[in-house]
């Protein structure tokens, strides 16, 4: 049982309820809401529903999952507060498990270029691509960075995600890098989310270090990647193992030396062409591998083998005009758990919208709605590491849920748009409150 559940001086309320019970000695929630089905995204269906449910948390946690007709007595007695969802369906709080949202600036010019045909590969060849939002980085203070990222963080929020990481990767040397990444600890810090920091200092070479990628990476090694340990500033470390980006062998001496700092390892491997980088990183027990789009089907063994997430990334394909698709049945067959993310960034993929990306992943990719919600909650969760802490709607885990006016869970990823998240709860207190226009609401 985690620490928090035997917290018994933790009774907060949400102050949000409709309405409220009378406090009595055997009172055993902090919060019940009540007519609500569940997606509990554990057990045996794919969604694993509960319907007719309730759901209680206490001290910020998952204190009790069921039907109605199961919970016992009054539930005014029961609960500080009880919320009557009216149907609504609850699901785990979303979690995205790769962005970079932490940036300066945008690049829709170059939006513009590669609808008049130029490829990203040529744009980022000329000195665009990553390195212009590096430049807008570089030119940018923390407050200003801070500034830029809060609304989109704001954004995430409003689609249902209580969890994301977020890459550095757009500084490039370490005062920048680091520099990113205090900004994303201070949205940690002032926002109700749990943010995943991840250095990705190998995201491309940096323009004082073109022709010598090899220097480059030993700087990384050998002063970024120290630096940022030192501060303890991020849980894991990336990489861009790619024509554009950095070799195999560059991509393994950077995995290695982070896993030798005890960090967690993941990798952006196979988006352009087969560089072999997924294995290479599983053999690093890497969290997680991600985009695939180039991934031979030869290699899933040893991602089986590594325990990796595969995450796939809609928005980057969709943006890129990409043509080949990540071998998803392949994947399926193996038994390779498949996240699905936003990849938020302002060059491949600018999006803020998690629900598109389910919509996406089905449509483009041919997961079913329930992989596609599976690829934001429990499958999120495991790329992560936080697979026993979040993801699925469980006792002991985190009460962070999402409620929908939806009728079913696979509208979740059925329409594109709208604003169906009813409320957003973080540790078991409501952090959005319902945005509907509805008269009496
Ligand atoms: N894959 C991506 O999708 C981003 N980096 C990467 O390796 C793109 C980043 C950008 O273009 O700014
Ligand atoms: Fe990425």
């Amino acid at each position: 049982m985690p620490p928090a559940l035997r917290d018994e001086t933790h009774l907060s309320s949400t102050g949000v309820c409709k309405f409220r019970g009378k406090m009595t000695a055997n009172q055993a929630f902090d919060t019940l809401w009540i007519n609500c089905h569940l997606a509990t995204m554990a057990g045996s269906d794919p969604y694993g529903i509960v319907r007719n449910g309730a759901l209680a948390a206490r001290a910020g946690r998952i204190a009790w999952i069921g039907a109605m007709n199961e919970l016992a007595g009054d539930p005014l007695s029961r609960s500080a507060s009880v919320e009557d969802l009216g149907g609504a369906w609850i699901t785990p709080g979303f979690i995205d498990c790769h962005t970079h949202l932490v940036y300066a600036g945008n690049r829709a010019s170059e939006f513009e270029l590669r609808l008049k045909g130029a490829s990203y590969t040529e744009i980022a060849r000329a000195g665009g691509g990553i390195l212009s939002t590096v430049r807008a980085v570089r030119a940018a203070t923390e407050d200003e960075i801070y500034a830029q990222s809060l609304p989109r963080l704001e954004a995430m929020m409003a689609d249902g995600v209580t969890t994301l990481e977020i890459k550095s990767g757009y500084g490039l040397d370490t005062a920048n890098e680091v520099k990113l990444l205090k900004v994303i600890r201070r949205l940690a810090e002032d926002t109700p989310l749990t943010i995943l920091p991840t250095f990705l200092g190998a995201h491309t070479i940096p323009p004082e270090f073109k022709g010598r990628g090899d220097a480059y990476v030993q700087v990384v090694i050998e002063e970024m990647l120290p630096e940022i340990a030192r501060r303890r500033l991020v849980s894991a470390v990336d990489g861009f193992c790619e024509n554009i980006g950095f070799t195999l062998s560059q991509t393994r001496r950077i995995l290695e030396a982070a896993r030798a700092h005890g960090l967690s390892v993941k990798l952006h491997a196979e988006q352009l062409s087969d560089k072999k980088g997924a294995a290479m990183a599983a053999s690093y027990r890497a969290l997680s591998v991600d985009h695939l789009e180039y991934l031979a089907t030869d290699d899933i063994p040893a991602l089986v083998e590594g325990g990796c997430v595969a995450v796939l990334l809609p928005g980057a394909f969709y943006y890129l005009n990409e043509t080949r698709k990540p071998p998803v049945d392949a994947l399926r067959q193996a038994g390779v758990p498949m996240a699905v993310s936003t990849d938020a960034n302002p060059g491949t993929s600018p999006v803020l919208s998690i629900r598109s990306m389910m919509n996406m992943a089905c449509v483009l990719f041919g997961l079913t709605p329930a992989e596609a919600l599976a690829g934001v909650t429990v499958n999120a969760a495991r790329a992560l590491g936080r697979q026993d802490d979040i993801g699925t709607l469980e006792i002991g885990k985190a009460a962070d849920l999402a409620v929908w006016d939806v009728e079913t869970p696979a509208e979740l990823a059925y329409q594109l748009g709208g604003r169906p998240l009813r409320l957003l709860v973080k540790n078991g207190r409501e952090v959005i409150a319902s945005q509907s226009l509805r008269p009496g609401e």
